[in-house]
C-alpha cells in the first residue's frame, strides 16, 4: 500500500480531510490511533500525518507525525476539557476593523497576551480601512509596533495593504483569529480568489451574530504557507497567566526591568522602572492601562470570553 504524506486541513471528529499536492483526501483514522491518545485530539488541523488508501479506495491516516506546537481552547461544554484550535503554527495573526464590528483595541491585548503564553509570534492586521480615517488608529498601531508586533492596515474591498497581508503569511503556517464580521475570510479570499471561502453576504436579512465560518479550516496557499480560518474565536486559555507574571507577557515591560524589585509588578511600588518608562513615553499608556485592567480581572478567570 502506497503512503502518502499530507497535512490535515480539516477535522470533525473522525472525519478528516488530508490535503497533498492539490488533492483533498476524505480520511478515516485508524482505531489504535484513537486509542492512543483518548484525552486529547488525536488528529488535528495542522498536523501532518501519513495516508494509506485502501483496495477499496477509503483513504485512513495511519501516523500523525510529531507536533511542535498545539494552540488550544477551553472547551466551553466540558469543564476542564481543551479543544484544540490547531497545531504546528508559528504565528497568531489577529484581525480586526476599523468599524462594523467595532474597533475594540482591549481585545487585542488579551488576544496578544494569549499568544505570549503560547509562545507564538503575533502580528495585528486592522481591516476594512476603507470605512474610517487610518489616522484614527495610528496611536494603537505605533504602541503594538514598539512592543514588538507587527501591524498592518488592510481592506479587502479596496485592496489596500494586501501585498503586506499576503508577505506576512508567505512561508508560515498562521491562524487568523479575531471576532466574526472583521473580514478573515474575505481577506484570504482577496489575496487567493480560487479558495472562494464563503463570506458574510451583506443583507439586512443575514442573521446577527452568525458566524460564517463555522469550523477551523487549514488552506494551502500558493506563494507558500498555511494559514487556517477560523470562526471568531470566543474564548482563550490563559492557564499560563498569574498576577505576577502578567507583565512578561507584555514585551514592552519586560525591556524595562530595572525597577528596585525584582519581583516589581510595575503597579505601586517605588522606583519602577515601567512606571518611568510609561511617564517619558518610552512605553505606551493605553498597554500599560489595560495591563492594569487585565491585572484587576486575572485573580476570578480562567479563560477569556471575547
Ligand atoms: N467595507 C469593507 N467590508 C469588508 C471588508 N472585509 C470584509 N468586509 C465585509 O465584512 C463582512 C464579513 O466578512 P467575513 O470575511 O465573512 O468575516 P469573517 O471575519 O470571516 O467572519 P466569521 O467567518 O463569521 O468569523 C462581509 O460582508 C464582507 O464583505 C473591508 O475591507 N471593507
Ligand atoms: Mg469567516
Ligand atoms: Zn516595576
Amino acid at each position: 500500500m502506497p503512503i502518502i504524506k499530507g497535512k490535515v486541513i480539516a477535522a470533525f471528529g473522525k472525519y478528516i480531510k488530508v490535503y497533498h499536492d492539490t488533492t483533498e483526501y476524505n480520511c478515516t483514522i485508524r482505531g489504535k490511533l484513537l486509542k492512543k491518545q483518548l484525552n486529547s485530539s488525536p488528529v488535528a488541523v495542522g498536523d501532518n500525518v501519513e495516508i494509506s488508501i485502501g483496495n477499496d479506495g477509503i483513504a485512513s491516516i495511519e501516523k500523525v507525525l510529531p507536533r511542535r506546537q498545539l494552540l488550544s481552547r477551553p472547551d466551553i461544554l466540558v469543564k476542564g476539557k481543551k479543544q484544540v484550535i490547531a497545531v504546528n503554527l508559528d504565528q497568531l495573526v489577529i484581525i480586526t476593523s476599523t468599524k462594523d464590528p467595532q474597533f475594540k483595541p482591549g481585545l487585542i491585548d488579551r488576544f496578544l497576551i494569549c499568544a505570549e503564553i503560547e509562545k507564538l509570534q503575533a502580528a495585528v492586521v486592522i481591516n476594512k480601512v476603507d470605512l474610517a480615517d487610518p489616522k484614527e488608529f495610528l496611536v494603537y498601531a505605533e504602541a503594538w509596533e514598539s512592543a514588538g508586533y507587527r501591524v498592518i492596515f488592510t481592506s479587502a474591498l479596496n485592496g489596500s495593504g494586501l501585498t503586506e497581508f499576503a508577505n506576512l503569511l508567505k512561508d508560515k503556517s498562521s491562524t487568523l483569529a479575531g471576532h466574526s464580521g472583521v473580514g478573515k475570510s474575505s481577506l484570504l479570499n482577496a489575496i487567493q480568489p480560487q479558495l472562494n471561502i464563503r463570506t458574510k453576504q451583506i443583507s439586512k436579512t443575514s442573521g446577527k451574530g452568525v458566524h460564517t465560518t463555522t469550523s477551523v479550516i487549514m488552506h494551502p496557499l500558493t506563494f507558500g504557507g498555511w494559514v487556517a480560518d477560523t470562526p471568531g474565536l470566543k474564548v482563550f486559555g490563559l492557564s499560563g497567566a498569574t498576577r505576577s507574571n502578567l507583565c512578561t507577557f507584555f514585551p514592552e515591560m519586560t525591556e524595562h526591568d530595572d525597577c528596585r524589585f525584582n519581583d516589581c509588578v510595575h503597579l505601586n511600588e517605588p522606583d519602577c522602572a515601567v512606571k518611568a518608562a510609561v511617564e517619558s513615553g518610552n512605553i505606551s499608556e493605553f498597554r500599560y492601562n489595560n495591563y492594569k485592567k487585565i491585572y484587576e480581572q486575572l485573580l476570578d478567570l480562567k479563560s477569556w470570553q471575547f
